[in-house]
């Protein structure tokens, strides 16, 4: 039997992509700086080895993100929104959107992608996940760096002769 699993300090070589939605941007530059945190505190260079990708809101980030998954540049993507519940039902069609957007690019790309979008019924309860009681932001990259570095190991796994194009990072033009 051998187990596989994902290591957090698998970061050699390591290239993340984060998709921001603006949207309620005080919470969201939280989750964001939660993220960074947790990235360098685990050996990641934020500014050399992420890329950052700017919407205007949750409901933007599936169309990005899928771009960026099939440029095969990058070991996994995290997508940051906050989607907070107000009178009207906007919030529903919204949170329903990125969720199905982001679960299918992970899906038809095999590049994990971390839902890092708070879906919250008020504002109180996104600020207590965004740094005041926890900071989500912190999850979602461990996650990231978990999912990629088991990535790695299931991509190895692949017979030589199964079609499948290969990561940018892995053309020898990358290389030099
Ligand atoms: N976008 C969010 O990221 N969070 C929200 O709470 C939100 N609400 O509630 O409206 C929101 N709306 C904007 C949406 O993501 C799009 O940017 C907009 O509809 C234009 O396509």
């Amino acid at each position: 039997m051998t187990v596989f699993e994902g290591a957090f300090t698998d970061v050699e070589g390591l290239r993340l992509g984060i998709v921001i939605g603006r949207f309620n941007d005080l919470i969201v530059g939280k989750l964001l700086d939660g993220c960074q945190d947790a990235l360098k505190r685990h050996g990641v260079n934020v500014d050399t080895q992420v890329d950052y990708f700017w919407v205007p809101g949750s409901f933007e980030i599936p169309v990005v993100v899928h771009q960026l998954a099939q440029t095969q540049r990058y070991d996994a993507l995290i997508c940051l929104g906050a989607v907070i519940r107000g009178d009207t039902p906007h919030f529903d069609y919204v949170a329903a959107e990125v969720a199905k957007g982001i679960a299918a690019t992970g899906f038809q790309t095999g590049v994990p992608v971390v839902f890092g979008i708070l879906t919250t019924d008020n504002l109180q309860q996104a600020i207590e996940r965004a740094g005041v009681k926890s900071n989500k932001g912190w999850e979602y990259a461990m996650n990231a760096l978990e999912m990629a570095s088991l990535m790695r190991q299931v991509r190895s796994l692949r017979s030589p002769y199964a079609p499948s194009l290969p990561r940018v990072a892995d053309l020898p033009e990358s290389r030099a």
